[in-house]
């Protein structure tokens, strides 16, 4: 069969979800869990809602085809269809961010970290990054991850003296002292909870400086880098990494972009055959379909509403007393200090009584923070999620009221009912439909 002979109308699709007659107790669960994101607002900044057709891409018969290898070069049969699905990927990645190579296979972002290091590490090699209490990832060289345990991560702290300015913010001066100290092999830039922009360019002064490659992990700020509503990494960075379902709101899946042949050559043979097996051929197809949708205009207004709706968060946020890390935000997510508002409150008590009001968030630490990580003395907030359901600036003033009132009153139940019928109501208005 050719590509021109295949039905596309709607109707042909043979799968009308048939869970719910096949296996009632999984059926139940998803069901739940639809109920509980349309009745929830969503302020996790790593979250999003996915259209229905990226979330479609990833319930089809793709899941079915083994294609390890890549576009032209695999070692099974049967691959035309799905080389034509990653070709798309790839391209449209590779338009999207205005770079030379996209691998689009990785299937975290975690693993797109792994296959960077593998790519360009040699185990026991020196890598700087961000102090990760400080708002890196436990990708970026926990001890007990790949790595920290096999390569040598040192870390660049961010600037903690209070009467400086750029408080809590990348301390530059640090990065270089790190690095001429070290000698690291590279550079990590690109975090999961700094609310700044990031420097690319002063980045590079300093890698160039030390002979370092500069790697950025773009995880968070990826729709926001497409949509240019944060610099881009390109051309400063040698490799980036990034997820796709965070604020590029794609499927769950990571992603490998570079402008150097080399690099390309060996971030290929990292992910396949170094790290993973078989590609996931629906989810890089719904990696498609959402690249397809980044490029759209509707997609950078998209973008600067994310960002405009997390300074409004942010402001109101901080008229109420809160401490926001680094004093505020440029991108889609803050780091709130609770302590400002109430020193006994801790970020899972926040996180909990928040839940129980329909708000889902979660506990974060605060740069030097003296509790633990189960427990912190912060919360993250971000706006991707909010701003997909059709969230703007008003509601962003209403939020942060509901969010007070919650922790000043210490999740008292007849506050946190109050509150949670009136979640719902503002869920009902703006549904999750797109
Ligand atoms: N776990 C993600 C986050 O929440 O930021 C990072 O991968």
């Amino acid at each position: 069969m050719s590509i021109s002979e295949v039905d596309v109308s709607p109707t042909a699709d043979p799968l009308d979800n048939p869970i719910a007659s096949t296996d009632q107790e999984v059926w139940r669960l998803i069901r739940a869990e639809q109920e509980r994101q349309e009745h929830t607002l969503e302020l996790i900044a790593s979250e999003n809602h996915a259209s229905r057709a990226v979330m479609a891409a990833m319930g089809t018969c793709l899941t079915n085809k083994y294609a390890e290898g890549y576009p032209g070069a695999r070692y099974y049969g049967g691959c035309k269809f799905v080389d034509g699905i990653e070709d798309h990927a790839r391209d449209r990645a590779k338009k999207l961010f205005g770079c030379a190579h996209a691998n689009v296979q990785p299937h975290s972002g975690a693993q797109a970290n792994a296959a960077a290091f593998f790519a360009l590490l040699n185990p026991g090699d020196t890598f700087a990054s961000l102090v990760l209490a400080d708002g890196g990832h436990l990708s970026h060289g926990m001890k007990i991850n790949l790595s920290g345990k096999y390569y040598k991560p040192v870390h660049y702290p961010l600037r903690y003296d209070q009467d400086a300015d750029g408080y809590e913010q990348i301390d530059f001066d640090a990065v270089r002292t790190v690095c001429r100290e070290h000698k690291p092999k590279m550079i990590l830039c690109g975090y999961s909870a700094y609310p700044r922009t990031i420097d690319f360019a002063r980045f590079r002064e300093i890698a160039d400086e030390c002979g370092a490659l500069l790697m950025a992990d773009i995880a968070h700020i990826a729709g926001l880098v497409a949509a240019g509503v944060h610099p881009s990494p390109f051309p400063h960075c040698d490799i980036v990494t990034t997820t796709t379902h965070k604020t590029l709101r794609g499927p769950r899946g990571g992603m490998i972009l570079t402008n150097d042949e080399q690099i390309a050559k060996k971030v290929d043979k990292a992910v396949f055959p170094g790290l993973q097996g078989g590609p996931l051929m629906h989810v890089i197809a719904a990696k498609a379909v959402c690249f397809n949708e980044a490029l759209q205009p509707a997609f950078k207004a998209y973008a600067k509403q994310v960002a405009a709706n997390a300074k409004a968060l942010a402001g109101a946020l901080v008229e109420k007393g809160y401490r926001l890390v680094s004093g505020g935000t440029d991108t889609h997510l803050m780091l709130v200090d609770l302590r400002a508002r109430n020193a006994d409150v801790t970020g899972v008590d926040a996180e909990h009584w928040l839940e129980a009001a329909g708000i889902i968030t979660n506990k974060n630490g605060v740069p030097q923070d003296p509790r633990p990580p189960r427990v912190t003395s912060g919360l993250r907030l971000g706006t991707p999620a909010t701003t997909t359901r059709g969230l703007t600036e008003p509601q962003m003033g209403q939020l942060a009221d509901w969010i007070d009132r919650i922790v000043a009153s210490g999740g008292d139940e007849k506050v946190t009912r109050e509150v949670r019928e009136q979640v719902v109501g503002l869920c009902k208005q703006y549904p999750i439909a797109h």
